[in-house]
């Protein structure tokens, strides 16, 4: 029987690379701008509709369920609810931090608002204003957020004033770096300011994978820029556009430590959200960005070079065809998720807005990397996982990560199976990365019951 099974796993394996394919599903139509997407720890997408709804979704019914309307957003021309990100301890601390833009003594203005999840009732409550009076404008709003170690990271665009940017009292055009409680943290590059880093036009991408913080961002007529964000930083704008490679460029680079973009394109994409993309459901993209575009209505893959500080190779993912695309998110099982932005920005009109999925229908689980054979199971698991490799193997790092990126179980594997006791670990999701010094370097998603 053993025997049989090995050999329906081989199958299996074959028959998956024989016939990977990239499947595209709607999930959900007839949403207004959904601006971000976020894949939370309970498997639910959280995200933003730019007129002030902040939802919740269930990937595979599509069911949403809206959890706050925030009657203060105004929609302005690109403005209105814009970025979103969950707390990194949301199991314990249900903090839900949003951007968006209001009007304050006839002036606009955009603002970041911490909102409580209540789970027993679904609902979002006890709004507090963590940081505030950043300028908005009809055009060049930013606006990601994203938090990493604690600090809360926010792109803010140049609020149509191109002179904000190289400003460092200014609050816009940059990368803001603050407190979850709005604080100004000490080890700023500029003392008693949120400034990160400066010289930005509009961005609207903002991810952060392999020790590195990747922005995408807006060009005016040319040079929409892909840039690894570093502390006190200038990019340029609105000097330097795209790569410094005019005279006049050349010169101001170099007095003022310009970081040069890593991509640029000319004619402009209009580039828009990106998530990191390293799992086997799509061996093809692993180690790249996934960025959307707005303009370019594509799907672009930014696979990175083999220490990650530059792009490879550029690829459009042409599966997707919904006109402008305006975010995605990543689910630990490998999913893509993306939203499109093609209702007319008023929110006067229809809202014709999607949520789709992209997916690999065959996908099982079950991987072959050169000549290894890895099987985890069962998956979903209670109690224990099994690893099963080829015989002979030793020397393999299992690390079990949560969704947070923390190892919280690790060892070595140094037989054909494995036995791991998972009983302590919480409920959820988690990923099972198997490494050794020479080519096995696999990561599967795991849920724990
Ligand atoms: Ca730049
Ligand atoms: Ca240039």
């Amino acid at each position: 029987m053993k025997k049989i099974l090995l050999l329906l796993t081989v199958l299996l394996v074959i028959n998956k690379y024989a016939n990977a394919q990239m499947t595209v599903r709607v999930i959900r139509d007839s949403l207004f701008i959904p601006w971000e997407l976020v894949y939370g720890p309970d498997n639910h997408i959280w995200f933003t509709q730019k007129n002030g709804y902040i939802c919740r979704m269930e990937p595979a019914s599509g069911k949403i369920d809206t959890l706050y309307n925030e009657t203060n957003t105004r929609i302005q021309g690109e403005g209105g609810m814009l970025g979103l990100v969950l707390h990194p301890q949301f199991a314990t601390q249900p903090y839900v931090y949003v951007a968006y833009n209001y009007i304050d003594a006839s002036v606009y203005k955009q603002r970041l608002v911490r909102y409580t999840y209540n789970s027993a009732s679904n609902i979002l409550q006890t709004p507090s204003i963590i940081f505030d009076n950043i300028n908005a404008a009809n055009i060049h709003n930013g606006c990601r957020l994203l938090i990493i170690d604690n600090y809360l990271y926010v792109t803010t665009g140049d609020a149509a004033a191109t002179s904000n940017s190289q400003n460092i009292s200014s609050l816009n055009g940059k990368v803001l770096r603050i407190g979850l409680d709005g604080s100004i943290p000490a080890d700023n590059p500029i003392a008693g300011s949120g400034l990160w880093s400066w010289g930005h036009r509009n961005a609207q991408g903002l991810v952060y994978a392999n020790g590195k913080l990747y922005e995408s961002e807006h060009g005016a007529n040319s040079d929409d820029e892909i840039n690894i964000i570093e502390k006190g930083r200038n990019y340029g704008w609105p000097t330097v556009q795209g790569y410094c490679n005019t005279p006049a460029e050349i010169t101001f680079c170099t007095d003022s430590n310009v970081a040069e973009p890593i991509e640029a394109w000319t004619p402009t994409l209009a580039v828009c959200g990106m998530d990191y993309y390293d799992h086997p459901m799509f061996p093809q993209l692993q180690k790249s960005l996934i960025m959307a575009t707005l303009k370019d209505t594509t799907l672009y893959q930014l696979k990175l070079n083999g220490v990650n500080d530059d792009i490879s190779t550029v690829n459009k993912i042409s599966l997707v065809k919904y006109k402008r695309l305006r975010d995605l998110c990543i689910s630990p099982d490998g999913r893509i998720y993306v939203s499109t932005s093609n209702s007319p920005s008023s929110g006067a009109g229809s809202k014709i807005d999607k949520i789709i999925e992209i997916y690999d229908p065959t996908y099982n689980g079950i991987q072959q990397y050169e000549n290894e054979i890895v099987s985890i199971f069962p998956n979903p698991a209670k109690d224990i996982i099994i690893i099963k490799m080829k015989s002979g193997t030793t020397g393999v790092n299992y690390i079990i990560v949560n969704i947070y990126g923390q190892a919280v179980m690790k060892g070595m594997i140094n037989s054909s199976s494995a036995t791991i006791d998972i009983k302590a670990l919480p409920a959820g999701q988690y990923k099972v990365l198997l490494q050794d010094d020479g080519k096995l370097n696999m990561s599967t998603a795991i849920l724990k019951q």
